[in-house]
């Protein structure tokens, strides 16, 4: 049997290493929610960064829920492989800067002490929108949130992001220890003003003074992190071990490209970021909604889509053209909706997209993108789609998507066979539709109703809600896709 990956010698030449002394390294960042994505984004630019610039940014890692990761991390001194695929190969990179691991389940209390460590400076997120707890209709913390209202009754044990975070705080403060940089990498618009909005309505509820306390002393630095990560299968597994020459269960595999905007607004340092590629920025809203809306958006048009049709990856959707060229329509409708962006052609950008969505060597299933379509519609389609009809164009691409997202909200093929929507909301779309007809009109006008979801400014638009109404008619009759 191969031996598991937990140190750094012996590894297969084909394997990149660390380009510093990991028993240097002391720790400063807390990351809560340690998935694919982190390790395929945040843990690689921060190693690159201690690699150039060093300094004391080792990353203790914590799982609010599932402890797999975290012991497959801690069973592995932190360490696992990254596999970059292209069309070209795979490249195998271990990525060294974790530290530990946590399970928060498992030992709350640990987890609070290290967030009152003045040795951890910065506590980052990717959680996914789900946990953040947001009332979508008002911005504001959703009181129904499972974890928010257990919080909210037990703050000095908490289970959910929120609490976690103003717990973290409020220790701080009552010992006086600056606070750390709270740093959102989820996909939500201005990601650092919504965890800001939450966790001061959060101290609000508890403390009113700490409330005060944050605000005046903790930045919440906006981000836009982009890197295709599908979820790992045995391939990577296997193609990690083929390249260290170790066993590796902590693996992840992501396409090439990589790119992080952040704000550069931190309370007490951050790695050197910018030396491993991260655009530092005052603003970073015009990213973010550019990717929002045109890679994400596009994402889920062909995920919703491309699902009901029988796609099982995106490069497959991609390869049928008349579902390509939609991308791209939706691509360019999408920017229509948005400012100049530094320093980007949006074009070359649209075009880029398209290519690393048709990369034959990432394996990105639709089904995982059609996951939590409640959480990501608004942003990536909905607020565009209501600014892109008051500047009277139609929003045709999204009409579509809508429709599409609808279909699969039935949560059956056309066989009749079923599958698990795979959304918080789920239990309320089904009861939905429950005993309503099979009909793009009726199916569309029971889920224009799921309360917060679609603003009024769509619902209330005749035009569009025919559109949908009528595309997703189409859609049920025959999902075979018929070009729109
Ligand atoms: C995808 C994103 O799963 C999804 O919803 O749209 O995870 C996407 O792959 C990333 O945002 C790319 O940076």
């Amino acid at each position: 049997m191969t031996e598991r990956l937990q140190t750094l010698s012996g590894l297969a030449p084909t394997a990149k290493l660390p380009a510093y002394d990991r028993d240097q390294l002391k720790s400063g960042i807390l990351h809560l929610g340690p998935g694919a994505f982190f390790r395929a984004h945040f843990a690689p630019f921060t190693d690159a960064a201690i690699a150039v610039s060093g300094g004391d940014w080792g990353i203790e890692v914590a799982s609010l829920r599932t402890a797999d990761v975290a012991d497959h991390l801690n069973e592995q001194n932190g360490l696992y492989t990254m596999l970059i695929r292209d069309t070209s190969g795979t490249v195998a990179q271990v990525i060294g800067p974790i530290l530990r691991a946590h399970v928060a389940t498992r030992d709350p209390a640990g987890l609070l002490d290290r967030l009152e460590d003045p040795a951890i400076r910065i506590v980052s997120l990717t959680v996914t929108e789900k946990a953040y707890g947001m009332d979508t209709a008002t911005g504001g913390l959703d009181l129904n949130h499972a974890d928010v209202a257990a919080d909210l009754a037990n703050r000095h044990a908490p289970r959910g992001v929120i609490g976690y975070l103003v717990d973290g705080l409020s220790r701080r403060r009552a010992k006086g220890i600056a606070p750390f940089t709270p740093l959102s990498c989820d996909n939500l618009p201005s990601n650092g003003a919504v965890l800001k909005r939450l966790v001061l309505d959060f101290a609000e509820r508890v403390d009113p003074s700490l409330r005060q306390w944050i605000e005046a002393n903790v930045p919440f630095p906006s981000t836009m992190v982009d890197r295709i990560t599908p979820a790992s299968t045995e391939a990577t597994y296997q193609d990690a071990e083929r390249l260290t020459g170790r066993q590796d269960l902590a693996a992840i595999e992501t396409e090439p490209f990589t790119q992080w905007v952040i704000e550069d607004h931190f309370a007490d340092g951050r790695p050197a970021w910018e030396k491993a590629g991260a655009l530092m920025v005052t603003d970073v809203s015009a990213y973010e909604k550019m990717k929002l809306r045109m890679l994400n958006g596009a994402h889920s048009l062909l995920a919703y889509l491309g699902y009901i049709g029988g796609y099982e990856f995106i490069r497959d959707v991609m390869d049928d053209a008349g579902l390509a060229a939609l991308a791209y329509r939706h691509m360019h409708a999408a920017a229509r909706t948005l400012d100049a962006v530094p320093g980007i052609d949006l074009d070359d950008y649209a075009s880029e997209l398209i290519a690393r969505f048709a990369n034959k060597a990432i394996a990105h299933r639709t089904y995982q993108i059609a996951m939590d379509g409640t959480q990501k519609l608004p942003q990536r389609l909905l607020e565009p789609a209501t600014e892109a009809l008051a500047h009277g164009d139609k929003a045709e691409t999204y009409a579509i998507a809508v429709a599409a997202w609808m279909r699969y909200a039935i949560g059956e093929h056309g066989n009749g066979e079923r599958y698990e929507l795979r959304d918080p909301r789920a239990g309320e779309i089904a009861a939905l539709i429950a005993d309503v007809p099979r009909t793009g009109l009726a199916i569309s006008a029971a889920l224009f109703t799921l309360p917060g979801l679609f603003p009024a400014a769509l619902t209330g638009n005749r035009a569009w809600t025919q559109d949908v109404s009528d595309k997703l008619e189409i859609l049920i009759q025959d999902d075979r896709l018929p070009l729109f």
